[in-house]
């Protein structure tokens, strides 16, 4: 996609500070950190959120397996939490499907 911001930081158009990329996955820190940990992870194929990416879901699976992966390389052995947000009520401001990892202190109960 020409215009999406996440395509431009997968391709290198835009630097981002990198966590981990493989051929079908990139993930890097979040310019806002709402947590100590704070990654994004994107599929490099373009979905605009995850209920357009479940047109893959193989990849779908392949992503939240790799979350796991990322949250334990960045220490988080205490827990951590994925979100995705998809569409306006959940303010979705990136419209290319990507989950936050967030971890390293204890989150707040409150997810909404
Ligand atoms: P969401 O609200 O779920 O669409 O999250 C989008 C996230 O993307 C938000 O936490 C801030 C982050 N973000 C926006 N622009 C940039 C950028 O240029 N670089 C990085 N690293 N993160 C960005």
């Amino acid at each position: 996609m020409d215009d999406c911001l996440f395509c431009k930081i997968i391709e290198g158009k835009i630097p981002s500070s990198k966590v981990y990329e493989d051929e079908k996955v990139y993930a890097f820190r979040d310019i806002n950190p709402q947590a100590p940990v704070h990654v994004l992870v994107v599929p490099k194929a373009h979905y605009s959120d995850v209920k357009d990416a479940a047109k893959d879901q193989a990849l779908l699976g392949y992503l939240f397996a790799k979350c796991g992966e990322i949250a334990e390389s960045e220490g988080l052995k205490n827990g951590f939490r994925l979100i995705t947000n998809c569409g306006d009520d959940a303010c979705q401001s990136v419209h290319h499907m990507h989950v936050h990892i967030l971890g390293g202190t204890k989150l707040t109960d409150k997810m909404g």
